[in-house]
């Protein structure tokens, strides 16, 4: 493998479940892959779940790890190509990226949407300045439009809880004082719609994800309706992708956070989200505490997703 974007990369979903399940219970059979190999990460954004599992992950397989927080300590980067360099920016990413790959083998990237610039996101500018100029295998830990690290964990996790052969999966918009990527759903659905599961998206008018990511998925306007009959129940919040909105707040109606009345109306589904989660706006607390909560295990297959990725990167160097 030597780019980590979407679901396609896998290749066969089911080999690579399989593969996860095996890495699962065995995480340091594969110690000698990694020895004298390097990973970076570099990070343009926070992060706690992806920065420590990735890095556990690639220990996992022998690696070095190292972690290059652009915002602390760096230089300033430009990433616009053109642009006369007389501000606050002292290097171009299209130097530093290059420099990046001297001293690595594999590279992650963070590095949200920025909302200012829909094209700019959506082409995943920055991250495929790495695929490009780093001369490394590049993944993404979450990049202007997608979180496929994540998605992929979330399929992990679906994949060992699932009580029946084909479970109804419902991704549900819930209300969040910021404005959010889209990414994370994006790849959720990216997955969802390759995966045996009966998908549904559920979120207010205006919130109509990327054509290209909520492809044939059913989507209801009625969050009620939606959870019935759910098995998992896969909450997150996004801002607005279509024109002339996006990257803007629609809507912060509290009537849309997952609370247990909602929850009742499932198949006693599971509650999942990739955190970090905003308690009593996304989820209530009673919720996100209550027995069929999953998102500690779910955050923990992030190690799992992390390293079949990095394994496989390794296994093509
Ligand atoms: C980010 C997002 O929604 O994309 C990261 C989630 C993994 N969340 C926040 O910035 C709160
Ligand atoms: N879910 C996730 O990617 O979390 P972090 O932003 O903490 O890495």
């Amino acid at each position: 493998m030597k780019t980590y974007t979407n679901v396609k990369d896998l290749g066969d979903l089911n080999l690579a479940i399989k593969e996860a399940l095996e890495v699962k219970k065995n995480r340091y059979a594969y110690k000698h892959l990694g020895e004298n190999k390097t990973c970076l990460m570099v990070f343009f954004n926070s992060s706690l779940r992806t920065r420590l599992s990735t890095q556990k992950a690639a220990m996992n397989l022998g690696m070095n790890t190292m972690v290059l927080d652009v915002n602390q300590g760096a230089w300033k980067l430009e990433t616009e190509r053109g642009v006369i360099m007389d501000g606050d920016k002292s290097e171009h990413l299209l130097e530093a990226v290059p420099v990046m790959g001297q001293f690595c083998d594999i590279i992650g990237v963070r590095s949200f949407a920025r909302f200012e610039n829909k094209a700019f996101d959506y082409e995943e500018t920055i991250l495929n300045q790495f695929i490009k100029y780093s001369g490394k295998p590049v993944f993404s830990m979450e990049s202007g439009t997608v979180h496929p690290l994540q998605a992929f964990a979330d399929l992990i996790t679906i994949e060992e809880y699932k009580k029946k052969e084909r479970p109804k999966v419902v991704l549900s918009w819930a209300p969040h004082p910021r404005a959010l990527p889209q990414a994370v759903p994006n790849s959720f659905a990216d997955f969802m719609n390759e995966a045996n599961v009966d998908f549904v998206i559920t979120h207010p008018e205006g919130y109509e994800l990327a054509e290209q990511f909520a492809r044939n998925a059913k989507i209801e306007y009625n969050q009620d309706k939606a959870f019935e009959g759910a098995d998992f129940i896969y909450a997150k919040n996004w801002s607005a992708y279509q024109d002339p909105n996006y990257g803007k707040i629609l809507s912060q109606d509290m009537s849309w956070t997952v609370d247990s009345k909602k929850m009742a109306l499932t198949n006693n589904a599971f509650f999942m989200h990739c955190l970090p989660v905003r308690r009593n706006m996304i989820v209530t607390d009673d919720v996100i505490e209550s027995p069929t909560s999953l998102v500690i295990p779910e955050a923990g297959n992030r190690e799992i997703s992390a390293q079949v990725v990095i394994k496989r990167m390794l296994e093509a160097l």
